[in-house]
């Protein structure tokens, strides 16, 4: 009989039909009561196969006692709860690098979307407005200081697209890097102060949890621009909403949000800001690379081999 796996989320199809050949899958996000469906499922279920955002909790790993295996579609781990799987000595695996190139693309994309006003120029010349009038000016991007909260595999990737932006470049994490030619902030409210841009590309999770906090939007300041491809929890988005509708930050691009995809509706109402559906590593190709790495870890697992990416 083939391992019996509980999806959290729709995969896309060309994943979804390997993974019915070599696996019962129980399709969670169509059971009408998922308390009952994983009760009647529990006994059976040796591996989750998750995304990014929606993750394994606690509660859920708890109900699974014969769970051996998380897989995530996904390189961001922090709704998983690591912690209940180290405690049952539960792998866990994610999707690296096969995405780094496209959520910096992404970031670079949205700069320059909201900075040089790409989406509302798009607008302004469907509905005919230009025939009436001129787009209102918009902010230069070379030639200005780019601040990367989150200097990992990504952030990383970000600068080095950045490199050829002529913009001066700067960087916050717990530790410098010994490689990096740009400045180190070890305060993410010195870098807000310091940069015209700044972009958070920060690991979810607790200890990141509201970082983008009112201090630090304060003191990005009125000619200052956000752009976040993280997690929603990174940024305090009541401070956010706050400081984007009176102006006390020039404007945001946001790839990630709170209770996606319920966002929060103010975003919608606010003409400084460009919006995207969580989609930095929304890609055919890379979408199809992450898919190939669930998989991957899911049959090592389950023919006794070593994990390919196991999360440490
Ligand atoms: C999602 C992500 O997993 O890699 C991450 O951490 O958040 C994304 O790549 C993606 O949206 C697929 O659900």
């Amino acid at each position: 009989a083939s391992p019996h796996v509980l999806m959290m989320g729709a995969y896309p199809e060309w994943d979804m039909v390997p993974m019915r050949e070599s696996y019962t899958l129980h399709r969670l996000w169509e059971a009408p009561d998922r308390q009952a469906f994983i009760a009647a499922h529990a006994q059976e279920i040796r591996a989750i196969a998750t995304r990014g955002e929606l993750g394994a909790s606690a509660e859920l790993i708890a109900a699974l006692p014969k769970l051996e295996l998380v897989s995530c579609y996904g390189v961001g781990t922090d709704a998983i709860d690591l912690a209940a799987c180290r405690a049952r000595g539960i792998r866990v695996t994610n999707t690296p690098d096969v995405l780094n190139g496209d959520v910096a693309d992404l970031a670079v994309g949205l700069m320059l979307a909201v900075q040089r006003r790409i989406p509302a120029g798009d607008a302004f010349v469907r509905s005919g407005a230009w025939a009436k009038g001129a787009l209102p000016l918009a902010t230069r991007v070379f030639g200005q200081r780019v601040g990367i909260a989150g200097f990992g595999r990504i952030g990383g990737t970000i600068a080095r697209r950045l490199s050829g932006f002529d913009v001066e470049l700067g960087y916050f994490s717990r530790t410098p890097k010994a490689d990096s030619p740009h400045r180190h902030f070890a305060s993410l409210s010195a870098m807000a102060d310091w940069c015209d841009v700044l972009i958070v590309i920060l690991p979810g999770g607790e200890a990141t949890r509201g970082i983008v906090n009112a201090e630090v939007l304060r003191a990005l300041g009125p000619k200052g621009w956000l752009v976040n491809v993280s997690r929603g929890t990174t940024v305090d988005e009541g401070a956010l909403l706050q400081a984007l509708e009176a102006r006390e930050i020039a404007g945001a691009a946001l790839d990630v949000f709170l209770n996606e995809p319920g966002i929060d509706p103010r975003f919608a109402a606010l003409d400084n800001v460009v919006l995207t559906p969580h989609h930095g590593s929304g890609t055919e190709q890379t979408r199809r690379a992450m898919g190939e790495l669930v998989r991957r870890n899911l049959e090592a697992h389950f023919a006794g081999l070593p994990l390919i990416t196991p999360v440490a």
